[in-house]
C-alpha cells in the first residue's frame, strides 16, 4: 500500500476515533513499518450502558443466583488435578474444581453472599483483595474471623461500593503458592470509557514442581512452570479480537515473582490497577508493564493491526516449560581449555539431540506440538507456531472480519480441527511470523 493511501486512512481511522474521543490518533507511527492496513482499522463503536462480560479464557465462571436481591454464590475450596501442558498433569488447590479459581464478574452497588466450604485437607479462609468491607468479611483468620477447617463451612457476605480488577485468594500464604485464588471483578454501573469491544483477564502464576512430582513445592524459589489462567503456552488459549476493537486485558499476580508482562505490535495504556480506574489524564503508552505481587493491571488498546501479536512475560526464564537445567551452558559440561570454542551453527538442529559437544547448546529447545493443542483458537497459524510459544505466554489474534467469523464458527461446530501446514489464503498470519 503506498505512504499516500496509509496516510490517508491513518488521518481516517484517527478522526474516527477522534470523533468517539478515543484519543489514539497518533496510533502509527514511523516505527511501525510491519505493512499493516490501518486503512481495516476503522473502530467499531458500542452502544454505551452496561459493560461487556469479561472473558478468562480457560478458566470457567462461577455462577450464581438471586435471592431477595442478593447475588449468591458457591465457592468451595478444593484439590484439583489439572494440565498446564496436554500429558503435564499437577495436583493443586483450587476452587469448584478449577485451578485458579472460577472467575467471580460482579456489578458496583451489588449485594455478594458466598456460601464457602472448606473441602481442603487443613484449614483456610477467603480474602477479598482491594474490596472495602466490613472486618469481619476480610478473611484473615483469628483476626476478624475463625479459621474454616476442613468440612466447615463459612458465609461471606458484603455490598460493592467499588468497580475495577479485584481477586479472591486464600490468606494462607503457603495454599496461595497451591494455587488457591481468582479474579473478582467488579464492574462500574455504566461502562468505562472509551468502550472495549474485548475484555479479557489472565491470572499470573508461578510454580516449582520436582522432577516425578505433581504437587508443586511451596517453600521453593526454583520455579519451573509459569502459566496464564492455569495454562502454560502454547497450551494458553489465544485471544480473539476482530481488526479495529478495543481490547481490555486485566492481569493480576498473586504469587512469588513479578512479572514484566510485554505486548507485541502496539502500544497499550494502563487504565486500572488493583484499586480500580485510573483517571484517563494520568495514562501514557508503553508496551510492557510490571505486575508486581498484590497487584493488578488493566491494559487497554486499539488492534488496528492484523496479526498474531504475541503477549508474554518478558523474564526469560517465565517463557519456559519445565525448566530444568537441560538446556544452558551447564547441560554438556565444562569447556575443556585449550579447545577451540565452536560457534553455534544458526542451521544446527535446535531439538535437544544432535547438537554435539558444543560449549552452551541448546540454549533453546525447539519442540513444536501444534497438534497436541490444537483447538479453534489456533486454526491457520502457522506451522510449528507452538514452539515459539512457552510459560507466560500466548496470541492475541487480530483478524480480519470474515477470518475472525470463520473461526468463530468453528469454535460455535465445536472441537479441534486439523490444521493446515501453512496459513491459509488470507490468513493474517500469512504475513510473516516475524516475531521480535
Ligand atoms: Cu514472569
Amino acid at each position: 500500500m503506498g505512504l499516500r493511501r496509509r496516510n490517508f486512512f491513518r488521518s481516517a481511522a484517527g478522526a474516527v476515533a477522534g470523533a468517539l474521543g478515543l484519543g489514539w490518533a497518533g496510533r502509527a507511527d514511523a516505527q511501525h513499518s510491519h505493512g499493516a492496513a490501518p486503512s481495516k482499522g476503522r473502530m467499531r463503536t458500542t452502544p454505551a450502558g452496561r459493560a461487556i462480560p469479561v472473558t478468562t479464557l480457560d478458566l470457567p465462571k462461577l455462577p450464581w443466583q438471586m435471592d431477595g436481591g442478593v447475588k449468591v454464590f458457591r465457592l468451595v475450596a478444593e484439590v484439583v488435578r489439572t494440565e498446564f501442558v496436554p500429558g503435564q498433569a499437577f495436583d493443586l488447590w483450587g476452587y469448584n474444581g478449577s485451578c485458579p479459581g472460577p472467575t467471580i464478574e460482579v456489578t458496583e452497588g451489588d449485594r455478594v453472599r458466598v456460601l464457602f466450604e472448606n473441602r481442603l485437607p487443613e484449614p483456610t479462609t477467603v480474602h477479598w483483595h482491594g474490596i472495602e468491607l466490613p472486618i469481619s468479611m476480610d478473611g484473615v483468620p483469628a483476626i476478624s474471623q475463625p479459621l474454616v477447617r476442613p468440612g466447615e463451612r463459612f458465609t461471606y457476605e458484603f455490598t460493592l461500593r467499588q468497580n475495577g480488577t479485584f481477586f479472591y485468594h486464600t490468606h494462607m500464604a503457603m495454599q496461595e503458592m497451591m494455587g488457591a485464588l481468582g479474579f473478582f471483578i467488579i464492574h462500574p454501573r455504566e461502562a468505562y470509557r472509551p468502550v472495549v469491544h474485548r475484555d479479557f483477564g489472565i491470572v499470573l502464576q508461578e510454580w516449582a514442581v520436582l522432577p516425578g512430582n505433581t504437587v508443586p513445592d511451596t517453600s521453593s524459589l526454583e520455579f519451573n512452570w509459569f502459566t496464564f489462567n492455569g495454562k502454560a503456552g502454547p497450551a494458553v488459549t489465544p485471544m480473539l479480537v476482530k481488526l479495529g476493537e478495543r481490547v481490555r486485558i486485566r492481569l493480576i499476580n498473586i504469587g512469588m515473582d513479578h512479572h514484566p508482562i510485554h505486548l507485541h505490535g502496539v502500544q497499550f495504556s494502563v487504565t486500572g490497577t488493583e484499586s480500580g480506574r485510573i483517571p484517563d489524564a494520568l495514562w501514557y503508552r508503553q508496551n510492557t508493564v510490571l505486575v508486581g505481587v498484590g497487584q493488578a493491571r488493566d491494559i487497554e488498546f486499539d488492534a488496528v493491526y492484523p496479526g498474531d501479536w504475541m503477549l508474554h512475560c518478558h523474564l526469560p526464564h517465565h517463557m519456559m516449560n519445565h525448566l530444568v537445567p537441560t538446556a544452558g551452558p551447564m547441560s554438556h559440561g565444562t569447556h575443556a581449555p585449550g579447545t577451540p570454542l565452536v560457534a553455534p551453527s544458526p542451521h544446527a538442529p535446535h531439538r535437544g539431540g544432535g547438537v554435539g559437544r558444543t560449549p552452551g547448546l541448546p540454549q533453546d529447545m525447539w519442540m513444536p506440538m501444534d497438534a497436541q493443542v490444537a483447538k479453534p483458537e489456533t486454526y491457520g497459524l502457522p506451522a510449528e507456531w507452538s514452539a515459539a510459544l512457552g510459560g507466560m505466554a500466548t496470541l492475541v489474534r487480530v483478524l480480519p472480519p470474515e477470518r475472525y467469523e470463520e473461526i468463530m464458527q468453528r469454535i460455535k461446530d465445536g472441537g479441534a480441527t486439523p490444521r493446515p501446514a501453512a496459513p491459509a489464503p488470507g490468513s493474517p498470519a500469512s504475513g510473516g511470523g516475524h516475531r521480535h
